[in-house]
């Protein structure tokens, strides 16, 4: 009921549904993120040392990534550092890093010379085996590696002035490919790079190319929405199986830990973010995440959260009532804000922009009087990060995920209302990746009772 429902809330003919079935993963598709994502885990728990099919498919897809990047490119040369940060389970590359090579090895760096003979070059940290017997084996630059990975050479990052200077007798172009950083912060450690070398070598420009990688990124590929479609799912699995335990004199922590553990028990190694679990008057707080709240009847719950399957998130923000139902007040201010959505669903299509969507969406907050409870945008694009990396100014394609997510929020009510849904723009609108996640009102209402929620019915 939910499907057909939501399906037609885009701005989609009955031709383009036919050709783009909703939510579910078709058995075809379903086999291609399973042979996708296991060769992904591979690489990102250790750079495989073994060459096998899974492995040679994986590569394929990063050497795509990195042939069309080239190609966009023309001559030059591209210098990306691994610029991740470690985590609970191991190190985590950079998005950018990770999209073009998948591989998480802290000090690695790729360097791109699209004109060169060698164009595409891995940098792997010398090995320290004193080292390794505390954090892990690390492997050794063997043939076999280098075909597994699809790189014309790997070797160590000792080699990096060598490999440089060699190219740079033939261009005199470095490309900046990764993503351009704020005044204030800190020069990223190509550009830092890139100045020593033009310090030394006269004549040399700085090319920022930064929109090349980002413009593939806001592009998904069907593995990449299947992905996306993944972590949604688990999303719904964790918020159902949270239902049953959302009563007064539950905290929020609790929730929290719930969710986390429903996501993790099927295979999603991180949430995406961190969530928002705020009840009461914490649910008007934008990025509420103390999370030290207790449940109490009457109480809206607002839940903004996503699983991440292998690198890429959900972001799904679902309010629901403590006692199971809305109240009428809570009822008044959930339908405007879901009529909210619905607007914006409507104004996703190629060539509209995100500023179209936000338009839509405010249009109708601000016509029911609420406009000014309603302090932040409407959508986001989503990927491997939460709040993907995107040219806002471009209009919308098919083929780019966003968010749709209106809000109003008034604390003196002890109401905050969130609504988030993800869909990915078609040829002829859009359509909800999310859409199998109850948001009709009474569909919350039922799904609640459902799920075992305890107060429900009584
Ligand atoms: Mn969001």
């Amino acid at each position: 009921m939910f499907v057909d429902y939501n399906v037609h809330e885009c701005n989609a003919t009955a031709e383009g549904i036919k050709k783009i079935p909703g939510g579910r993963i078709k058995p075809m598709r379903r086999f291609s993120i399973c042979m996708f994502t296991g060769v992904v885990l591979c690489l990102t728990t250790a750079v495989p040392a073994r060459q096998n099919d899974r492995e040679d498919l994986s590569s394929r897809i990063f050497l795509q990534r990195r042939q069309a990047l080239m190609d966009s490119l023309g001559c030059g040369v591209a210098v990306l550092y691994s610029q991740g940060h470690e985590t609970d389970t191991g190190y985590r590359a950079d998005s950018h890093f990770w999209y073009l090579t998948g591989i998480d090895e802290p000090g690695a760096v790729l360097i791109l010379a699209p004109c060169e003979d060698r164009k595409q070059t891995l940098l792997l940290p010398p090995r320290d085996m004193d080292e390794e017997r505390w954090t892990g084996e690390r492997p050794a630059l063997t043939e076999s590696l280098r075909l597994s990975l699809g790189f014309d050479r790997i070797l160590r990052t000792g080699y990096m002035d060598r490999i440089l200077t060699e190219c740079l007798r033939h261009t005199s172009v470095l490309h900046m490919i990764s993503p351009p950083a704020g005044p204030s912060t800190d020069i990223p450690p190509d550009l830092v790079l890139y100045n020593r070398i033009r310090e030394r070598i006269p004549g040399i420009t700085i090319s920022n190319s930064s929109r090349f990688p980002e413009h593939m990124r806001m592009i998904k590929s069907d593995m990449e929405i299947a992905a996306i479609e993944r972590a949604i799912q688990i999303t719904y699995s964790g918020l159902t199986e949270l239902l049953g335990r959302i009563e007064p004199g539950v905290t929020e922590f609790q929730l929290d830990g719930i969710l986390e553990s429903a996501f993790k028990k099927q295979g999603a190694q991180y949430m995406a973010f961190d969530p928002i679990v705020g009840c009461g008057r914490k649910s008007a707080i934008l990025h509420y995440q103390k999370r030290d709240g207790t449940l109490e009847p009457g109480q809206l719950l607002l839940l903004d959260i996503g699983a991440e399957w292998h690198r890429y998130a959900a972001d799904i923000s679902r309010t629901l009532p403590v006692d199971g139902r809305f109240s009428p007040e809570q009822a008044d201010i959930y339908d405007i804000v879901l009529a909210a959505q619905k607007a914006a669903f409507r104004a996703v299509r190629p060539g509209a922009t995100v500023q179209d969507v936000d338009d839509a969406a405010r249009s109708v907050i601000r016509e029911a009087g609420y406009i000014d409870t309603y302090i932040h945008g409407t959508s986001h694009h989503l990927g491997l990060d939460v709040h993907d990396t995107a040219d806002y100014g471009m209009p919308l394609q098919p083929g780019m995920v966003i968010t749709i997510e209106p809000g109003i929020y008034l604390p003196d009510l002890q109401i905050g209302i969130r609504i988030e849904d993800d869909v990915l723009v078609t040829r002829d609108g859009c359509r909800i990746l999310s859409q199998q996640i109850p948001r009709e009102r009474k569909a919350v209402e039922a799904w609640m009772a459902a799920a075992g929620h305890p107060v429900s019915g009584k």
